[in-house]
């Protein structure tokens, strides 16, 4: 079991602190574990394996999934891979979970930092462009963003530091005999 690879799924709005969290835990990862480890973090995805894709709910799912098969060839190997999009279809991190548990764990953290706190802090001035009709389909605007129901563990940034919610992450990594 400790050496089976696993897939970590952050979901959440933009701006609610998946990739700082993503990144926590690869650091910690890459501290105490021998394991191969990958983050598949939103800008470089979109950057290198899904060039050209928009954010139509077609291209988010197009997006989503092939992150999955990523993650999924990582496991496959006996690595850890980190997954950090916004995700917003339930169908979709669905698939990515079957895809993922064909040969390793999968976990699914929640990043449910709530819209009017990501809006607060708007750190890329993406809200504000998105309120002005600047910037179409906007999730949590103008995009569905479905909640998840099935979450193995809900995190919210406005609640806890980022250490916090990092060690969270372990100890459930612990629990599971995956690390
Ligand atoms: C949502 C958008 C949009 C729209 C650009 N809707 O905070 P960010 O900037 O760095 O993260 C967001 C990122 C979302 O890409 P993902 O690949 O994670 O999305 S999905 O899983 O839905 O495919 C945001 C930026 O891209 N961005 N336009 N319209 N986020």
């Amino acid at each position: 079991l400790r050496n089976q690879g696993f897939t970590l799924l952050f979901t959440g709005l933009s701006g609610a602190g998946k990739s700082t969290l993503a990144r926590g835990v690869r650091d910690e990862l890459a501290r105490h574990d021998r394991r191969a480890v990958s983050l598949l973090d939103g800008d470089v995805v979109r950057r290198f394996l899904c060039e050209g894709l928009g954010f139509s709910a077609e291209d988010r799912s197009r997006n989503v999934r092939r992150i999955g098969w990523v993650a999924a060839e990582v496991a496959r190997h006996g690595g850890a891979a980190i997954c950090a999009p916004i995700a917003p279809y339930a169908a979709d991190r669905q698939a990515v979970r079957e895809m993922v548990e064909v040969y390793g764990g999968f976990v699914l953290v929640h990043v449910a930092t709530p819209l009017q706190e990501c809006e607060r802090r708007d750190r890329k001035g993406l809200y504000l462009r998105a309120r002005c009709g600047d910037l179409r389909e906007f999730t949590g605007v103008t995009a569905p963003y479905e909640s998840p129901q099935d979450a193995d563990l809900v995190l919210d940034t406005s609640e806890t530091t980022s250490g916090q919610a990092v060690d969270r992450v372990l100890d459930l990594l612990r629990e599971r005999g995956w690390i």
